[in-house]
């Protein structure tokens, strides 16, 4: 099996907490594979298109940062870090990882992070119900979507593990090593 692109391109989603930038990053270090946080992306090219009040944060324009991400993309080598688990299309994915942590770790990272009300509520009853790893679900093939547990320590190292050993296993299976 051989690709068009000369890296993989993967996606790290789930709730906001669960751990996608601390494992995207040790990734990205680990590996040549290039860290995107689509948030901070479209918010640093101002594509955005305003900003949510109720729960303080912006709103990307998905159609511009898709737009804007197009030609960097198409080479791979990126390793996107989204909440969102249905923005990218599904010919620039390879692989999905859902992170998932235990709500009383979770509510733990929201309530450090400042999260409280509205905003904390709903985060937690998105992880509760598994709703980022339905909706990969249903945006990218079954087969490609792996769901990582990230509580601990040690899990987030074996997370980076695996995911820098899968990396590695790409690049031989399409002979770009
Ligand atoms: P996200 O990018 O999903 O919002 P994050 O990487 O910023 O999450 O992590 C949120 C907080 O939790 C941050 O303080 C780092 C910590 N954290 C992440 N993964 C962890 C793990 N497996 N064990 C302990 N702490 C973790």
């Amino acid at each position: 099996m051989t690709s068009a692109r000369s890296s993989p391109n993967i996606l790290i989603t789930g709730t906001p907490g669960v751990g996608k930038t601390s494992i995207a990053k040790a990734v990205a270090e680990k590996t040549s594979m290039t860290w995107c946080d689509v948030s901070k992306y479209a918010v640093e090219k101002n594509l955005v298109e305003e900003f949510d009040e109720k729960y303080n944060c912006p709103v990307i324009d998905e159609d511009k940062v898709l737009d804007s991400l197009e030609n960097e993309v198409k080479n791979g080598g990126y390793i996107f870090d989204f909440y969102g688990p249905d923005l990218l299309p599904e010919d620039w994915v390879d692989i999905v990882f859902v992170a998932r942590t235990e709500n009383k770790v979770l509510y733990d990272r929201l309530t450090a992070r400042g999260y409280k009300d509205l905003k904390l509520e709903h985060n937690l009853e998105y992880e509760m119900y598994g709703m980022a790893l339905e909706e990969a679900n249903d945006a990218y093939d079954p087969n490609i979507i792996h769901s990582i547990e990230n509580n601990t320590q040690e899990q987030l190292e074996d997370n980076v593990k695996r995911i820098s050993c899968w990396i590695e296993q790409w690049k031989k299976d399409n002979n770009k090593s």
